[in-house]
């Protein structure tokens, strides 16, 4: 059968078998190229959800009225782990304040900022109930080396605290500023954010860890979305899942010494691949001051502002 169509091919356009084979990569690539990536349709706009039916948030998705109605309800408290070390602490200020106008206004938060310069933590005034700890670490002269730990710490400060202080947990990236509302909409038992680099690439081309040898290793064939390491949420027992599970990547590769590509990103990457988010974030939510706004962003919330790596990390 296979030979009678070959030759019923070769017939039809007058190839041969190198020819045909060649004819086929092409349409094969031509397919490729125009699927539309997993988080656009056809027209271009966020689709509602993810595959295995969790929802992705964006404007429009919520009534930020009724979900506060219902969560004020519940009387929770988020706990939010910020890190600044070194040269980010200059972050902080924009940062907090911006939180202040815009991040779980009327909710109880509790920020906790690791850093290894306490003294560089500015004054900001935190609107009602919300709180801030500042925990001293270690500093660091590999920035590396900041970003891969910062999964042991909080592992850590679940552990010794949040299991009982929070109901739910985000790390943040410091070096970010809010521009709109961050609210309850954004809760879930696992919640990850789709990189506002990546969201309209293939799975091919995310930049996943890709040597066998990592334990943040994904296959071409595999993964569904690009995470950001930014913004990583969910219910405290959850992250402290991710966290941990992470952590003892890390330290398997660490033994092995290889890094992963995008340090602990790509260990996110790799967890959020066979745990899925149970909610995922547009890039509404992590979105980046270099890029221009596009027009399936109706709203820019959270963001990554400009800097200067070789200014401001310990090493290049
Ligand atoms: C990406 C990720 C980041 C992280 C990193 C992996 C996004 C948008 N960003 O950003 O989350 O996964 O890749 O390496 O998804 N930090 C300090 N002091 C330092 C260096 C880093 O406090 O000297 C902390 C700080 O909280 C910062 C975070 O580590 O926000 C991540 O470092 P980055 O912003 O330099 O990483 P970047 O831009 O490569």
């Amino acid at each position: 059968m296979k030979v009678n169509l070959y030759l019923f091919f070769r017939a039809l356009t007058g190839l041969s078998l190198i020819g045909l084979v060649y004819l086929g990569l092409t349409f094969h690539w031509i397919k490729l190229l125009y699927r539309p990536p997993n988080v656009l349709d056809s027209q271009g706009n966020f689709l509602p959800m993810a595959p295995w039916s969790a929802p992705i948030v964006r404007e429009g998705s919520f009534d930020p009225k009724l979900i506060d109605e219902i969560y004020k309800k519940k009387n929770i408290t988020i706990a939010t782990t910020v890190f600044a070390l070194g040269k980010y602490t200059q972050f902080l200020k924009d940062f907090l304040e911006s939180a202040e106008q815009n991040y779980f206004v009327g909710f109880r938060v509790h920020y906790y900022v690791f850093t290894d310069l306490p003294e560089k933590i500015p004054a900001v005034k935190l609107g009602e109930d919300h709180h801030l700890t500042v925990l001293k670490v270690a500093s660091s002269n590999r920035w590396q080396e900041i970003s891969l730990r910062r999964m042991e710490r909080m592992e850590e400060l679940i552990e010794s605290r949040l299991l009982n202080e929070a109901d739910y947990v985000f790390s943040l990236d410091v070096d970010s500023k809010f521009y709109g509302r961050w609210g309850v909409e954004s809760l879930g038992s696992l919640v990850g954010a789709i990189h506002p680099w990546y969201y309209k690439t293939h799975k091919e081309w995310f930049p996943y860890e890709r040597r066998p040898e990592s334990q943040a290793y994904i296959s071409y064939s595999e993964g569904d979305y690009y995470y950001g390491g930014a913004v990583i949420g969910g219910l405290v027992k959850n992250v402290y899942q991710l966290a941990k599970t992470c952590r003892e990547q890390l330290d398997i590769d660490a033994a092995n010494s290889i890094e992963a590509a995008w340090q602990e990103e790509s260990h996110l990457n790799k967890y959020f691949l066979y745990n899925k988010p149970s909610k995922l974030l547009s890039p509404e939510y992590l979105w980046d001051d270099r890029k221009p706004k596009t027009p399936e962003i109706k709203i820019i919330r959270f963001s990554q502002v400009y800097k200067n790596y070789h200014e401001i990390r310990p090493n290049p």
